[in-house]
């Protein structure tokens, strides 16, 4: 039977994409996200990295659940604003905004920004923490332009305005497995995934170390 492993998020759009992910490498889990946990409360992502929130989000699922956790947070980070919005990608264009709102503020703040100043990266950190308070992150990121007129209805977020170097469509017009084999998040949870095998899948075995 496939090892049990939290989803420190309420995004169900992210769970499949991670089972898919992770499904795709070999890694023989299954994801229950934290709808399966209606209780517990938010977590407050107020890390300066999207390395602490993510290890933040996956201590607390670990803690409240007994289950290995695994959390992800990422967000764009854009040269000509000096690295932002980073951490505050999600709710850069207010606390309860949109990701039309988000993308709208940040084509606006770099409008008269010249097109070789146009660079960008997405960003992602994800960690693992067991019950045990065993803790493993790892980093991806994909780098790219931003353009000025947003195209493509996939993805989220700010995926109609960044085409990653070495392509011409935007990540909002590739197809989900495309921008997965190359995205941030994919890089970052193909990393994890030996950790997710070592501490979690072979320990759940029988005769495993627990
Ligand atoms: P959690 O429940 O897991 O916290 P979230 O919706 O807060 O999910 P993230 O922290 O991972 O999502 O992402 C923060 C923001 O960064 C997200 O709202 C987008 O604006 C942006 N972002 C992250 N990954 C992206 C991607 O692949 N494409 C486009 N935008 C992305």
């Amino acid at each position: 039977m496939a090892a049990r492993l939290v989803l420190a998020t309420r995004n169900a759009h992210k769970v499949g994409e991670l089972q898919a992910i992770l499904t795709s490498i070999g890694v023989d889990v299954s994801l229950v996200g934290m709808d399966a946990y209606p209780d517990l409360p938010d977590v407050v992502e107020d890390g300066l990295t999207f390395a602490a929130n993510a290890s933040k989000k996956a201590r607390v699922a670990a803690e409240a659940t007994g289950l290995p956790a695994v959390a992800d947070d990422s967000g764009l980070c854009v040269d000509a604003l000096n690295g932002m919005p980073g951490v505050f990608s999600a709710r850069w264009a207010g606390t309860h905004s949109d990701d039309a709102a988000n993308l709208a503020l940040v084509l606006a703040q770099i409008s008269d920004v010249p097109d070789e100043h146009r660079g960008g990266r997405f960003e992602c950190a994800a960690a693992l923490v067991l019950a045990s308070g065993e803790e493993r992150v790892t980093q991806g990121r994909i780098d790219g332009v931003l353009i000025r007129e947003p195209r493509g209805t996939g993805g989220f977020g700010y995926d109609p305005a960044f085409v990653p170097h070495g392509y011409e469509v935007t990540t909002a017009e590739m197809a989900p497995p495309a921008k997965n084999a190359i995205s941030h998040r994919g890089r970052a949870f193909r990393e994890l995934a030996p950790f997710i095998d070592e501490l979690v899948v072979a320990r759940q075995q029988p005769g495993g170390k627990r």
